[in-house]
């Protein structure tokens, strides 16, 4: 191509389904335009707002430049500082703890989603070749739905998007696309143009609740009771794929005579649905199969939130829809994919993946940091987390009692104005990487295409220096290897096992184009499962053995808190990734200027108008906000979407979701079980 442009390949790191490939464009060392990138097979070349924003995030002049050091933590006096320096503070602060604790457990490291890349995981990797160190594990993404597909399929496959063209009913239970993936929508419309039903089912009427063609209200947590009293309608009227059941499951006698035992009345009362919309349903499930089965992250952040997961795994089963064309209960694939993570392995000896953390759960750090004794936690690094966000209050009590809080990050975030030390980090278009997806079957490279942003280093450069820093002090002290490029790191994550999956040879083709993984095409299509049994388990012996309901479907009610009638959902916003973005100021929407969504019949008895101010409050804070009425929401649900400038975590309960342990190390976080009370704001007099 004839361009004055130099054209570089680059992929969008962030916690997204999408993972897109982009090409960037700079000339004079300048990053000009970012485009999406024609030869990825899923996204196709385009790109969501955020995508098409990041020249004005490399550029943003909030980025942080240089290495920053801040007289009192709190105290908003920053200082610019060498490298070498900061450097030289820090390794001192981890010598010195080591030397008082006879160990390094009390470092404790809290990094998550800000950059998904495997080069990313150099952190990691440098925290465990210090030997066994404190870590933030699990996820606050989809812990409890994993490991209800690991107790149901024995793992989580998705099928390649374009199989949904072959189904007749689409089913998108628990997620908002048109927000949070909107890549999928092609494929959605298309499905549709072939005849296909869309029907989504979520507490909240969202944007694609908007463009499906039928629209279930649930209640927030009733999916596994939705899906029971579909499954009991469906049994009653030889609904059910019989055939499919004995061939493929286990388990079924003992789930049809628990289905039996519920009756309809408390069935219908613990969904909130009519009998007519379970018929309904019931006959999508049977008569217009193949039935395509998306379960989003959002509907399992719930107490019950793994129940419900299995509920909806086991109604798909027992109507024959899985592992054929067009149908199946797509939730995530597997990220690791077979990249070996090489660069977690510089263990010291003696020391495995097994054994070299300390873990306390992230979605409950706070609370677990001051627990720790023996050593307790002194020293905090942070890394792609931008955790005062999540639940601040108490953790800024928490904080206070380290010595010394590092957090790398591309801006001053609330966390790293609560740090001691910052140091500036790369951009995606500033550094090497390969990023996989947890949804499609695309990999793609990401190459450096500007120099980095002032004196900014790439989480991998910054591990290295560390190490280096360490070792010229202590000798030995740090395995993390000093030495080696980024492209030797990318090298040694590929084997012949994965080239043949990419069909490639070597790891640099990626730079002509991402690859599709030779992934099965359709999602368990040769009804070849994972569980002790090779069955789909409707009665898991394993979840039993790990004190849960063995059987897929079993209905627990919620009891309520009269003190606190409603649900706030707090859910992600369409502009931004978490709190990426937010400061990109042509993003700004309607949600920037942060509100409460209510129910009409609410505001009427709150004697509240749209745009008047409202208090919403529970045992754990107080949140004034300005109030929005719609219908989108039910009389007892209030919605705040994670915008720009609002933050409602410290409203949140922090609950564990029952399920998570086994894939992810931890439970998940049931933070759309929170439970709040609403009054009408009055101003106090001066
Ligand atoms: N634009 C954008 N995209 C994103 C993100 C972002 O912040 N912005 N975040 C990324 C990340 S980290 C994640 S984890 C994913 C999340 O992506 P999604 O899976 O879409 O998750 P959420 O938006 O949290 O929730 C989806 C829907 O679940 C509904 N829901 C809540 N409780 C229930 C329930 O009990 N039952 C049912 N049926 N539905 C329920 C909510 O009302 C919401 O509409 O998106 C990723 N993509
Ligand atoms: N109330 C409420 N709370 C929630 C949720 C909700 O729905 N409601 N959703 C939860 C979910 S699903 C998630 S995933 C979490 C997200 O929480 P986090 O994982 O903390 O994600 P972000 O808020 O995106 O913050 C990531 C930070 O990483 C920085 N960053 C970006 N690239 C890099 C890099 O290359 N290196 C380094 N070192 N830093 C980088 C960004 O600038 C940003 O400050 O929030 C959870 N919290
Ligand atoms: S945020 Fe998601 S959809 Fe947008 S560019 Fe990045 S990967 Fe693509
Ligand atoms: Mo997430």
């Amino acid at each position: 191509m004839n361009t004055p442009y130099k054209i570089t390949r680059h992929v969008c790191p962030r916690n997204c389904y999408s993972s897109c490939s982009m090409l960037g464009y700079s000339s004079d060392g300048i990053l000009k335009k970012v485009i999406g990138d024609p030869l990825h097979g899923y996204t196709k070349g385009k790109l969501c707002p955020k995508g098409f924003n990041y020249v004005n995030l490399v550029y943003h002049p909030e980025r942080i430049k240089y290495p920053m050091i801040q007289d009192k933590r709190g105290s908003g006096k920053w200082r610019k500082i060498s490298w070498d320096d900061a450097l030289d503070i820090i390794t001192d602060k981890i010598l010195e703890l080591n030397k008082r604790y006879g160990s390094n457990m009390s470092l404790a490291l809290n990094k998550y989603s800000g950059n998904m890349g495997i080069l990313h995981q150099a952190v990691e990797g440098m925290f465990n070749s210090l030997g066994k160190t404190t870590r933030a594990i699990g996820s606050p993404c989809w812990s409890a739905g994993l490991d209800a597909f690991y107790y149901d399929f024995g793992g989580y496959q998705t099928s390649d998007l374009r199989d949904i063209e072959h189904a007749k009913t689409i089913i998108l239970w628990g997620v908002n696309p048109v927000w949070t993936s909107i890549h999928t929508l092609p494929y959605l419309y298309k499905a549709r143009e072939n005849g296909a039903t869309i029907i989504t089912i979520d507490p909240v009427f969202t944007e694609t609740a908007n463009k499906s063609d039928l629209y279930i209200q649930v209640k927030p947590n009733g999916d596994g009771a939705l899906a029971l009293a579909i499954a009991k309608y469906m049994a009653e009227n030889q609904l059910l794929d019989l055939e499919f059941i004995e061939k493929y499951t286990m388990g079924w006698k003992e789930l049809n005579k628990y289905i039996e035992s519920v009756s309809w009345d408390d069935a219908l009362a613990n969904c909130g649905q009519s009998l007519e919309t379970i018929k309904k349903l019931a006959f999508y499930m049977s008569k217009d199969k193949p039935v395509f089965i998306w379960v989003g992250f959002g509907m399992q952040r719930h107490v019950n939130g793994g129940q419900n997961v299995r509920a909806i795994n086991a109604l798909a089963a027992i109507s024959g829809n899985i592992g054929y064309k067009g149908s199946g209960v797509h939730y995530a694939n597997n990220i690791q994919w077979k990249f070996p993570y090489n660069i977690l392995k510089s263990y010291p000896d003696g020391i495995d993946e097994r054994n070299c953390i300390r873990p306390i759960d992230m979605n409950n750090f706070a609370n677990d940091l001051s627990s720790l004794q023996d050593p307790p936690v002194k020293f905090l690094w942070v890394s792609c987390r931008n955790l005062m966000t999540q639940n601040s209050d108490l953790l800024i009590r928490t904080l206070q009692s380290l010595e010394l809080i590092v957090t790398v990050d591309l801006f001053l975030t609330p966390t790293a104005l609560l740090s001691d030390i910052v140091l500036p980090t790369t951009t995606n278009f500033e550094e090497w990487d390969i990023v996989s997806s947890y949804w499609h079957h695309w990999i793609s490279i990401n190459q450096p295409a500007i120099a980095p942003y002032y004196e900014s280093k790439s989480d991998l450069e910054i591990a290295k220096l560390l190490s280096r820093k360490l070792n010229e002090k202590s000798p030995g002290f740090c395995l993390f290897p000093i030495d080696k490029t980024a492209e030797q790191f990318i090298d040694e994550e590929f084997n012949n096992e994965i080239y043949e999956e990419l069909q490639i040879s070597h790891w640099t083709e990626l730079l002509n184009g991402p690859r599709r993984a030779a992934l099965p095409y359709t999602a368990w299509e040769e009804q070849q499962f994972q569980t002790p049994s090779r069955k789909i388990e409707l009665y898991s012996e394993t979840a039993k053995q790990n004190n849960l309901p063995p059987l897929a479907m079993n209905i627990s009610v919620q009891e309520e808190d009269k003190r606190f009638p409603y649900r706030l959902l707090t859910t992600h916003e369409q502009y931004q990734i978490n709190s990426q973005f937010k400061n990109i100021y042509s993003l700004h929407t309607k949600n920037t200027e942060p509100y409460v969504l209510i129910h009409p019949a609410l505001a009427r008895e709150l004697g509240i108008d749209s745009n008047q101010i409202a208090r919403i409050y529970n045992d754990n804070g107080e949140l004034i906000i300005k109030v929005k009425i719609s219908t989108n929401v039910s009389k007892n649900i209030l919605q705040i979407i994670n915008s720009s400038n609002i933050n409602a975590s410290h409203l949140i309960t922090l609950r564990p979701t029952d399920m998570g342990k086994v894939e992810t190390g931890a439970f998940g976080f049931a933070l759309n079980d929170t439970f709040v009370n609403i009054e009408k704001y009055i101003v106090p007099p001066r």
